[in-house]
């Protein structure tokens, strides 16, 4: 079953629009920001809120990079594996992802010859949960489940993952 975060932080009611950035220190390629759409749009499916890029990043609601080991934020990343991403819960808007994962963005994660291959899309899915305001649950088809097995996909959402966000919102 979901769950939410202590006191079930969420964005303000009547929130129609969250406007996200990517961390303009770096050069991300069309196909990597459209996984990005794609996920947002997962969640604006069974949501009355829509997600617009923006290129103004200082203001944006979600801030998007990818970083590595120790960025700053008291949350170092581990290189390959372990921590692959992590979102902070609402109205924070941080969205980091491990540089040093072997991200999948273009093809078939459950084809990829590397084994420690790593799905973008599945993991934003999970992660834009948590910046919506979900925690994890304990249904194993649920995106927010707390655990993916290697060279897996899953980008769908779940009837879990969608009763938690109705209720929330
Ligand atoms: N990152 C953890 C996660 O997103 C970070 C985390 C742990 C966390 N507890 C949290 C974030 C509570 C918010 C709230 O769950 S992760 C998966 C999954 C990770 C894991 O790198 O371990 C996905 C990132 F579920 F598949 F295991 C994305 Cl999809
Ligand atoms: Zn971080
Ligand atoms: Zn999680």
């Amino acid at each position: 079953h979901y769950t939410f975060f202590p006191g079930q932080p969420r964005w303000p009611a009547g929130t129609e629009t969250l406007t996200y950035a990517f961390d303009p220190n770096e050069n991300l390629d069309d196909s990597t920001k459209q996984v990005f759409a794609n996920a947002f749009n997962q969640w604006s499916k069974v949501t009355t809120i829509t997600f617009n890029e923006t290129t103004s990043y200082n203001t944006a609601d979600i801030k998007i990079g990818f970083y590595s080991g120790d960025h700053g934020d008291g949350e170092a990343f581990d290189g390959v594996l372990g921590t692959l991403a992590h979102a902070f819960s609402p109205t924070d808007g941080r969205f980091h992802l491990d540089k040093a994962e072997d991200w999948v963005v273009n093809g078939d994660v459950t084809e990829s010859s590397l084994s420690n291959a790593v799905d973008l899309e599945s993991v934003a899915v999970h992660e834009i949960g948590h910046l919506l305001g979900l925690g994890h649950s304990s249904i194993e088809e649920a995106i927010m489940y707390p655990t993916i097995s290697s060279r897996t996909r899953k980008v769908e959402l779940e009837e879990d993952d969608i009763d938690g966000i109705q209720n929330l919102y």
